[in-house]
């Protein structure tokens, strides 16, 4: 018997993105990335990797669907590369690197997988960063023109707008882990606007000339505990302040039309962000979500410093400890304090040293175990009557793991980065017995 909790249309998918798989960096007009930039400094990335092989997915896509079809998968997310699109960051459309993904969908059509499709996955085209990249308002307007673009070029019902904003503003920006590897709390905040105004932008776009699809933000949200006594006032303030900036502050302007009083009284301590935020903005960014993207990783608890703790065993990344029932308490949440409106789990998963065993096999039964546990915590919020429609591991192939470079593997997929030969990991067979079977084993 099926496990009851999941409804039978639920999609059962996986994910990845453009930079993280594609490779071909030079190929049919395809310009320059922020991350092709950053990659190109040394200590940026771990051992010098880059992007500009990948897994060959450029080339490769039609194995990959193949494969996508053997383990039964009802959907696949992609991101697009915006600088094949629009290789200086504006203008006419790049044929070429339009036909690429026309084909990618086509190829998903075939085999019976329903695409969905991320607009921006980091890769913001050079040009534009070298005129102020999201600190500039004027590239929240350039993402709405491209936004357009492939609304028009691509049949694709549901839409993702901007993958992981508070990744961009903190990593990016306030840490500078991540491109462009920037250090500046005063201009993290004002890219942080800029991307939820982008994200607004692209949806007005999509529901003024495509009725009838659907588009959301895909968000990574972090519940926050305390460590240790939660009624000890302390800790509450500090546990409080820290969900403001996790996740509120994405969450509130995107469905409340209202950036947190409590957070942003916070920010404007550190950045000239609220002079940034014109008139009508906010209704811009409040514009009506149809679906709303979640990504699901780990959990934080925090001492009464607002320090982190680590109360549970990590992953082979240390920051990620993991904590399937953070995914149940995040979406009652959702449910509860924000409008009712379709969730995906456009992410969720765990990196592992994998390598092939001699019997030609990847045996990642910890990965295996954490799909199931947090899978778990998905029937469990569905039948709390968590609106959940789907589900996307992340990752379908061992990727580009941005700063960590090709060592921690999150696919379900193996590859040779040598060979580029896939090889499906027990996780994949296991996730395959699940989709046929809908029984999480
Ligand atoms: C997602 O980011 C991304 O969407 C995806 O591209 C990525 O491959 C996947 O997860 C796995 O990482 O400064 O200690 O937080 C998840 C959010 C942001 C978590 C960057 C790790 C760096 C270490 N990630 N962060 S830390």
């Amino acid at each position: 018997m099926p496990d009851p909790r999941f409804p039978s249309a639920f999609t059962w998918g996986a994910a990845t993105s453009a930079y993280q798989i594609e490779g071909a960096v030079a190929e049919d007009g395809r310009g320059a990335s922020v991350w092709d930039t950053f990659c190109a400094t040394p200590g940026n990335v771990k051992d010098g990797a880059t992007g500009a092989v990948a897994v060959d997915h450029y080339h490769r896509y039609p194995e990959d669907l193949d494969l996508m079809a053997g383990l039964g998968l009802g959907g696949y997310r992609f991101s697009i590369a915006w600088p094949r699109i629009q290789p200086a960051g504006s203008g006419r459309p790049e044929q070429r690197g339009l036909d690429f993904y026309r084909r990618l969908v086509d190829g998903l059509r075939e085999r019976g997988i329903a695409p969905m499709a991320t607009l921006f996955h980091w890769d913001l085209p050079q040009a534009l960063q070298d005129a102020g990249g999201w600190e500039n308002r004027d590239t929240a307007e350039r993402f709405a023109e491209y936004a357009e673009i492939m609304f028009d070029a691509l049949d694709i019902r549901d839409w993702l707008t901007i993958n992981e904003p508070k990744t961009v503003v903190d990593c990016g920006y306030r840490w500078g882990i991540h491109a462009p590897g920037v250090q500046d709390e005063s201009r993290a905040f004002v890219v942080l606007h800029h991307l939820l105004l982008a994200h607004g932008l692209a949806s007005r776009v999509l529901h003024e000339h495509h009725p009838g699809r659907r588009i959301g933000p895909a968000l990574n949200l972090h519940p926050t505990y305390a460590a240790e006594d939660p009624d000890d006032p302390e800790v509450a303030k500090v546990v409080r302040h820290r969900d403001g900036l996790e996740n509120r502050v994405y969450l509130d302007p995107i469905f409340k039309g209202a950036y947190p009083a409590d957070t942003l009284e916070w920010i404007a301590e550190r950045s000239p962000m609220p002079s940034h935020i014109r008139d009508g903005d906010l209704k811009v960014i409040g514009e009506p979500v149809d679906v709303l993207g979640v990504q699901y990783y780990t959990s934080h608890f925090l001492d009464r410093r607002g320090e982190r703790v680590l109360k549970y065993p990590t992953a082979q990344l240390e920051w990620l400890e993991i904590f399937p029932r953070g995914l149940y308490d995040l979406l009652v949440r959702l449910k509860d304090e924000y409008p009712a409106v379709p969730l995906l789990v456009t992410e969720n998963g765990v990196p592992a040293p994998d390598e092939v065993g001699e019997d030609g096999r990847v045996d990642d039964q910890g990965r295996i175990a954490f799909l199931r546990d947090h899978l778990d915590a998905v029937g469990d919020a569905l039948a709390e009557g968590v609106p959940v429609e789907g589900y996307y591991v992340w990752s379908f192939l061992d990727n580009f793991e941005w700063a960590e470079g090709y060592e921690p593997r999150f696919g379900i997929v193996h590859v040779d980065y040598a060979t580029q030969r896939r090889t499906l990991k027990n996780s994949a067979l296991w996730y395959r017995d699940l989709i046929a079977t809908g029984r999480l084993g």
